[in-house]
Parts: structure tokens; C-alpha cells; sequence
């Protein structure tokens, strides 16, 4: 039993069979070209001078940060560390970022002999053991306190100088982390110490 009598559709499927699918495609037909025609106007509406403006902004945007990427990444990091009599470095951390040209300065701005109050400046690689590098470091008198044979636990070293010298040193930071540089004369690590923090 049908007792939905509005729905003509379904009565004329059953009184006309070829009918009804004229009906149904004469109103789909209308339905689509409607959707065409409202498409086309949205299209037309959206392709005014706005876009392309916009386009150039955001190329503009792309370009100047490209630009300011690249400058920050040629800049030279120039430092001075200072060490001095007292047995101490003036600075107990140091920021730099990976890939970074890093031009270093060790001033010893004491007057003390080298042989008595010598001071370098060497950066460890990650997971060295600051003790066990310094001792090692303190027998290597012969090489300018540096152990030969841990040559893979330093990034970049300054020779060792003496009071009113001063040494420079140029190394590419490695990538991002903390890491620890020490004076390597005998008995300097333990207060001549301080971070070096790639980003
Ligand atoms: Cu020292």
C-alpha cells in the first residue's frame, strides 16, 4: 500500500515508466546547469585584482626570509676569552650556532710565565670525560698539553701561551648540544672551565 499520495514521482513511475524518467532528467538537466552558472560567477567574482597581489606578497615574504637566513648563516662568530693569573677565564659560557665560523681569541692578560701559568683553550667533543682528559692533557708536557692519542675528543684547541700573549683560532661549531671547554694545563681544568652551547 502507498500512502505517501503526494509523492507524484513514484505514482507516475507506476502510471508511466518512461515518462517519469523524462521528468527526472529535464529537472537534473536544469539542477546541473545551474551549478554551472553559479560555478562560473563564483570563478569570475574570485579573479579580480586581489589574487594577484596577494601572489606578490607572499614572494616578497619568501625572498626577504631566504635573505636573512642566508646572512645569519655567513656570519662569523668573533670572540675573546680571556684567562688570566687568578687561573681564570672571564667567560664560563659561549653560544654559537651549528655550522657556524667561529674565530676565537685566548688573551692571557696576566703577566705569569707560561711554564707557571700557562692557559689554553680546548673544546671537548660530546661525552668526554673532562677528568680523564685533563689528566691525560697534564702528562702531555711534551705536546704542548695536548694527549696525542685523544685527538677524537677535541673539537678545536688554542695553543698553550703565557702572560701578555694571545692566540687565535678559527673551527666550524658542531651541531647543536653542550659542550665542555677546559684550560688543559696541569691542574687548570677544575676552575678554567665553562660551556660551549651550539643551537
Ligand atoms: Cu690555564
Amino acid at each position: 500500500m502507498i500512502k505517501h499520495t503526494d509523492n507524484k514521482a513514484l505514482i507516475a513511475t507506476f502510471a508511466d515508466g518512461k515518462k517519469n524518467i523524462n521528468i527526472n532528467f529535464h529537472t537534473m538537466k536544469k539542477y546541473f546547469l545551474s551549478m554551472i552558472a553559479l560555478g562560473a560567477l563564483f570563478i569570475t567574482s574570485c579573479g579580480g585584482g586581489d589574487t594577484p597581489a596577494a601572489t606578490e606578497t607572499s614572494t616578497d615574504a619568501v625572498t626577504t626570509e631566504e635573505t636573512a637566513t642566508e646572512a645569519e648563516e655567513l656570519a662569523v662568530l668573533e670572540i675573546t676569552i680571556e684567562a688570566n693569573d687568578q687561573m681564570k677565564y672571564n667567560l664560563d659560557r659561549i653560544n654559537a650556532k651549528a655550522g657556524q665560523t667561529v674565530k676565537l681569541t685566548l688573551d692571557h692578560v696576566g703577566e705569569m710565565a707560561k711554564e707557571a701559568m700557562g692557559h689554553n683553550w680546548v673544546l671537548l667533543a660530546k661525552g668526554t670525560n673532562v677528568a680523564d682528559f685533563g689528566g691525560a692533557a697534564a702528562a702531555a708536557a711534551d705536546n704542548d698539553y695536548i694527549p696525542a692519542d685523544m685527538a677524537d675528543m677535541i673539537i678545536a684547541y688554542t695553543k698553550t701561551i703565557g702572560g701578555g700573549e694571545e692566540t687565535t683560532i678559527e673551527f666550524t661549531a658542531p651541531e647543536k648540544g653542550i659542550y665542555d671547554y677546559i684550560c688543559s694545563f696541569p691542574g687548570h681544568y677544575g676552575m678554567m672551565k665553562g660551556k660551549f652551547v651550539v643551537q
